[in-house]
């Protein structure tokens, strides 16, 4: 199956027929080569903090615990989600008004239905062989599974939001995954069964099946990604830690509005209590739902 989309309607009827498609060139070189050397950045101080952990730790008889930090958190597949500083530039600005990847907004905007939030910056980082026998004994923890073979097939989000029904393939997206390789995917380096180029872009449905394959290659294979969704979503299943890899808490990253003028903004806590606090409103009390903070949102968008 060809999932390469050459429009925004091709993209658009890709994703809401099959939950992926993979744009290609939404990343200038430049901005590839500036988001990759600021990923691989940050990876590199969080990578340095938990050898350091573990280091301080070899004295300890118990096994180290599993690596769930606000900053970063542990994946199968030899992987590790990265949210270290992923919030600031280059990323922030990534989807704002001439933003590297704004080319994206009118097609996310659209296949989510007219308004949408980016709720989360990340990097995924599929360990080499090379760098996890650096990180040597990092993760040797019983409740996780490291290994450098595949991921397991998993969907980021439930397939369903209603517990009674046990598909709702046939409904839109409530939330999708963008991610932007930031190298060359192949065969060797973990791809997520696509074989993308650095500045695609892959987009896919919260609820569609997927899994990162294992990097068998002597170089760690950053995929940057942004989750956009639904204002009135929230992404229970993915919560972040709030300890900091660092000490203390970690300020949680704002949701950021897409295709306004203050894009790439937070929206501001109000907007969106007053959003959670409408969304849960009875029935009977919001026959009209009054959008008041949304359909300003919606007036300044152009
Ligand atoms: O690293 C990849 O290729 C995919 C990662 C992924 O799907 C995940 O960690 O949830």
């Amino acid at each position: 199956m060809e999932f390469a989309a050459r429009s925004e309607e091709e993209a658009v009827r890709l994703l809401h027929e099959h939950g992926v498609c993979w744009i290609e060139g939404v990343l200038a070189p430049d901005a590839v080569e500036t988001c990759r050397t600021a990923a691989l950045d940050r990876f590199a101080e969080v990578l340095r903090t938990l050898v350091l952990l573990q280091a301080m730790r070899t004295h300890s008889d118990s096994p180290p615990p599993a690596i769930r930090y606000g900053e970063v958190v542990e994946r199968d597949g030899g992987r590790y989600d990265v949210r270290h500083k992923m919030c600031d530039e280059p990323f922030a600005t990534l989807f704002a008004r001439d933003g590297a990847a704004s080319r994206l907004v009118p097609l996310l905007l659209r296949a989510l239905g007219g308004e949408a939030d980016v709720i989360a910056l990340g990097q995924v980082v599929a360990m080499s062989l090379e760098g996890w026998a650096q990180a040597g004994e990092l993760a040797d923890s019983e409740d996780v599974v490291v290994s450098l073979g595949d991921q397991e097939w998993h969907t980021d989000g439930p397939v369903s939001l209603f517990a009674e029904a046990t598909t709702s393939s046939h409904l839109p997206p409530y939330a999708l995954n963008v991610f932007f390789p930031l190298v060359d995917l192949n065969g060797s380096n973990g791809p997520t069964e696509f074989a993308a180029g650095p500045g695609s872009a892959i987009i896919f449905d919260y609820r569609l099946w997927h899994r990162g394959r294992a990097n068998n290659s002597d170089q760690d294979r950053p995929m940057l990604y942004a989750v956009v969704a639904r204002p009135w979503f929230h992404d229970y299943k993915n919560h972040r830690y709030e300890h900091s890899l660092f000490g203390g808490q970690v300020a949680p990253c704002p949701r950021m509005a897409l295709g306004e003028e203050r894009a790439g903004l937070p929206v501001s806590h109000s907007d969106q209590l007053a959003d959670l606090k409408r969304s849960i409103e009875p029935r009977e009390r919001s026959q009209k739902p009054s959008r008041v903070s949304r359909s300003k949102r919606s007036a300044s968008r152009t």
